[in-house]
């Protein structure tokens, strides 16, 4: 029948799914990798007992992620991406032509090796030339960076514990903007502004110190325990708002979830959002 698997998320919530089998499961250098196949949500990543992506619902997660920001930057020649070592989130930066060159830094290689053999349909873009997958860590990585390299800059990190954390400082961020092109887009994941609603507010406020268009929007991830979950589009010029229609057209009619609407819908903001964040 198989057994529940719980991932906590405080001491009165938790969100449990039914496993049918354990299809990986080892501990690297950085933390406990797992892919669990569920009744529910087919194949799921687990890092250290967090639901990353599920084959059910990532779509939601990685268009959001990607789109906005991609449709809206002026250049997306060169796009970074840190972290998103399932492969979900490159698969949807390579769907756009105009990308010539995307690099991907995971500091784990065992989440994209496990995510290639057991997650085959959500890393789809492994073989694209334009991509170049780099094992090295995402901070150092920025550190040692030259300035302006990037027309966008993707975060998909896990929520702001463990060894993730610190792809939420702000001198991460810093170091960050410091690698964008003028005129350049940043967007990252920025945890639920309901069950996170802290973790979301400090991350805001640590972007606005940098950048001069700071833009959260929302939408539904399932598997994220609240189902609602936010993201940030920061720049220091540009709407996030303002896409360009004909690279708009083109990924709207592959997406499962991204389309027009939903993009400008994404950065309506509800009133308990707007009051936290003084808007
Ligand atoms: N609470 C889990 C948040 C995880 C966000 N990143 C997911 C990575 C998917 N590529």
């Amino acid at each position: 029948m198989g057994h529940w698997y719980d991932e906590t998320f405080d001491n009165h919530t938790r969100l449990g799914l039914l496993v049918k089998e354990t299809l990986f499961s080892a501990r690297s250098p950085y933390q406990q990798v797992e892919v669990i196949d569920t009744a529910g949500f087919g194949r799921v990543l687990v890092i250290d007992s967090v639901f990353m992506t599920s084959e059910y619902d990532e779509f939601l997660y990685h268009e959001m992620l990607v789109h906005p920001a991609l449709t809206t930057a002026p250049r997306i020649e060169r796009v970074l991406v840190i972290g998103g070592g399932d492969g979900g989130t490159v698969r949807e930066v390579l769907r756009h032509p105009d990308v010539k060159e995307c690099v991907m830094i995971e500091i784990d290689r065992m989440v994209v090796d496990a995510s290639k053999e057991y997650l085959p349909g959500i890393g789809t873009a492994w073989n694209d030339p334009r991509l170049d997958v780099r094992f090295i860590d995402g901070i150092e990585y920025v550190k040692q960076s030259s300035d302006a390299m990037y027309d966008v800059i993707l975060l998909d990190g896990t929520d702001p514990v463990g060894p993730g954390a610190v792809l939420f400082d702000e001198s991460f961020y810093t170091g960050c903007k410091r690698m964008l092109a003028p005129g350049g887009v940043m967007a990252l994941q920025s945890e639920s502004p309901l069950l996170m609603m802290d973790v979301f507010i400090e991350i805001q406020h640590k972007l606005r110190k940098l950048f001069s268009e700071v833009h959260p929007y929302l939408g539904p991830v399932p598997l994220y325990g609240t189902g609602i979950w936010s993201w940030t589009w920061c720049s220091d010029t540009g709407e996030p708002l303002r896409a360009i229609p004909e690279r708009q057209e083109l990924i709207v009619e592959g997406s499962k979830a991204y389309n027009e609407d939903l993009h400008r819908a994404a950065f309506a903001l509800p009133n308990y959002v707007k009051r936290a964040l003084k808007l």
